[in-house]
């Protein structure tokens, strides 16, 4: 997993709006809209005012990104959240929450970035958070994936997760990994899983040849060229670093969803605080 940077999330708090705006043209949803869709039935009923989420800052491992922790508050306050970063980092941090009658605290080392809700122990991880609210926005910027083949990059934990949202949501996934044998396990995974053909073995450019749909999952420099693109061409691209040259980005743009923290973070906490479908009900 690539470690963010300092640099890839100062700017987040100041420009939330320019970034919802952007979605809103490519997708005709907010950043809210998304994620309540990706997290599904129970999502739409939460009032964010009314959870406390702390973001803990953690120095271990690699230590502080600066920025980071504004950047996710930034995020969860947009929501709509009512957030506050721990003044202390690690466990400091976490009596604090536990101390202030916090639901949720949102928290991420080197390997992990996880919500865990104080009341009720539900976790939402940000690898499934990434990849539900990917495939939600590339499915609403494409009008429906159903039928569709989608061409998946990436056989990483991202990757896998995606393509199991892809399968669920009916779309038909193309999956293309540099290592043969990660694509080939992923695939037959889902065969097994979902019942389905899953198309894998074949090189990008006889895939770009007729499939317009792509999720790149992958860490890939500069994997897809130009002229590989077309005017129909939609990506959504959770990985860091974007896999398109500087050309290629020139011809996506308008149809690219990319960012480093705002999707993942934004369905990580409405799913955090989401019950499942018959609990709501046996509550009623
Ligand atoms: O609290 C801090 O400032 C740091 N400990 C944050 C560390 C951020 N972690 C990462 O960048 C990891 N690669 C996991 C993030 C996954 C985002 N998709």
């Amino acid at each position: 997993m690539t470690r963010l940077i300092s640099e890839q999330v100062v700017n987040i708090p100041h420009t939330l709006n320019e970034y919802d705006e952007d979605l809103k043209r490519k997708t005709s949803y907010s950043l809210k809209e998304i994620a309540v869709l990706a997290v599904g039935t129970g999502a739409a009923i939460i009032n964010p005012e009314d959870y406390k989420v702390a973001v803990i800052p953690v120095a271990s491992g690699q230590g502080i990104i600066s920025g980071f922790s504004e950047a996710v508050r930034a995020i969860a306050v947009y929501l709509g959240f009512n957030s506050y970063i721990t003044e202390a980092a690690d466990l400091g941090g976490l009596i604090e929450a536990y101390q202030g009658n916090t639901d949720a605290i949102i928290l991420a080392d080197d390997f992990n970035y996880a919500a865990i809700n104080l009341n009720n122990r539900k976790v939402a991880d940000n690898t499934g958070a990434t990849a539900k609210g990917y495939v939600t926005a590339l499915s609403k910027m494409a009008g429906g994936i159903k039928d569709k083949e989608v061409l998946l990059i990436g056989a990483g934990p991202v990757g896998m997760r995606a393509a199991e949202n892809l399968c669920e949501a009916g779309a038909i996934p193309v999956i293309y990994d540099r290592d043969k044998r990660k694509e080939q396990v992923l695939a037959e995974g889902l065969k097994k899983k979902f019942h389905m053909g899953i198309k894998f073995g074949l090189s990008l450019g006889e895939i770009l040849d007729r499939v317009t749909l792509i999720f790149d999952a992958s860490p890939g420099r500069n994997l897809i060229k130009a002229d590989q693109l077309s005017e129909k061409t939609m990506v959504a691209a959770p990985g860091l670093p974007l896999g398109f040259d500087q050309e290629a980005l020139k011809i996506i743009e308008p149809r690219l969803i990319h960012d480093p923290l705002q999707l993942g973070t934004a369905v990580m906490l409405f799913d955090v605080f989401t019950k499942p479908f018959h609990q709501l009900y046996l509550e009623e």
